[in-house]
């Protein structure tokens, strides 16, 4: 079966601009984000591609806020999408990865109703090595008059609109505003980006896991029999499984996408949270593969449904095909029994 559908010549911009139609009362302003968005993604595909040419690779002298070496590309990714979307005039306030603080738009320029949260640079790791690495986002309406750090803590179910860019053997952007997943691929040649999938459904259930787990003996026991569970040839359930884990989160969560499976980051002893972070991570992933049919969940409750302190907090993050995540659960539940 082919993945990959292109029966009509569909631009990005002309679906934003159609999905718009489809909420009564659209001021233009949420697609004028989106079209701004795209815009940064443009820029970063272009300078991802560039990148060994142009000597942005390898490491910063900085450190971000979790501690970890900045490469110079995430901060030349997370420096583009701010002074556009600062520049829009549709942001009210924004959250980063790579910044401590909520980023505010100046007070010379014009603030609209959105609030953006994004992963500029996603796979970090992966960047020196020529894999591939993506950029996540997430938009809600703003809550508060001025914009502050309340807005950008609210819970990920009030997403009005999630997606990300895969910086991959092609650019992909994927996004959803609430009604269904559609990706499109990016043609440098012509400078858009083209409908190859519509309406993405994942698999109700399917043979592959992702997990690292080379943290096998930090993980409860639980989770250990969860995958230990998927490992014994049993050819009725389909197993054992393939496991396949690329290291960049939103690679491995847009295979889960498309073939289905199990995408798993879970606590483990040194990291009672494991280590993605909800705001701006999980919560954008968990929408889209929500809107796709699948689930998504930090072991027992859904993700969309916590509610952020901090908006650089981590949690245990289980998403994939719907039967997969609920075997998962049901390993866990039995964990302590
Ligand atoms: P990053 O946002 O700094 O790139 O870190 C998050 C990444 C995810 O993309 C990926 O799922 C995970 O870290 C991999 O972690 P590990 O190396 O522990 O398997
Ligand atoms: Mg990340």
């Amino acid at each position: 079966m082919a993945i990959i559908k292109t029966d009509q010549l569909v631009t990005l911009d002309n679906h934003i601009n159609n999905e718009e139609f489809k909420h009564p009362g659209a001021s233009g302003e949420f697609t004028g984000l989106l079209h701004n968005l795209t815009f940064a993604i443009k820029i970063i595909s272009r300078d991802v591609r560039r990148a060994g040419l142009n000597d942005v690779l390898g490491m910063t002298e900085d450190t971000n806020v979790h501690g970890e070496q900045v490469k110079r590309l995430d901060e030349h990714a997370n420096e583009t999408i701010i002074r556009i979307m600062q520049n829009s005039g549709r942001i009210a306030v924004m959250a980063s990865e790579e910044n401590e603080e909520i980023i505010t738009v100046p007070e010379n320029r014009k603030r609209g109703k959105y609030v953006l949260v994004f992963d500029p640079l996603d796979g970090s790791s992966n960047i020196d090595v020529n894999v591939t690495i993506g950029t996540i986002f997430g938009i809600y309406k703003k809550i508060t008059d001025t914009g502050g750090v309340e807005d950008v803590l609210q819970s990920g179910y009030e997403q009005v609109g999630a997606g990300y860019a895969l910086y991959g053997s092609s650019t992909i952007f994927t996004y959803s505003t609430g009604k269904g997943v559609n990706m499109f691929a990016y043609d440098p040649t012509v400078g858009e980006f083209l409908l190859i999938n519509e309406n993405v459904q994942i698999p109700q259930k399917s043979t592959y896991y992702s997990v690292n787990e080379g943290n096998y003996n930090k993980w409860s026991s639980g989770m250990q029999s969860f995958v230990d569970y998927l490992k014994i040839i049993d050819k009725d359930s389909g197993r054992p499984y393939t496991q396949r884990y690329i290291g960049t989160g939103i690679a491995d969560i847009h295979r889960t996408l498309l073939y289905g499976g199990i995408f798993l980051y879970p606590s483990d002893m040194n990291h009672k949270n494991g280590k993605l972070r909800l705001v701006y991570e999980a919560n954008p992933l968990a929408f889209l593969i929500e809107q796709a049919g699948g689930r998504a969940t930090d072991g027992k409750n859904r993700i969309l449904e916590l509610k952020p302190k901090n908006f650089h907090e981590r949690t245990p993050l289980f998403l994939g095909s719907i039967n997969d995540v609920l075997k998962l659960e049901e390993f866990l539940a039995n964990e302590n029994k």
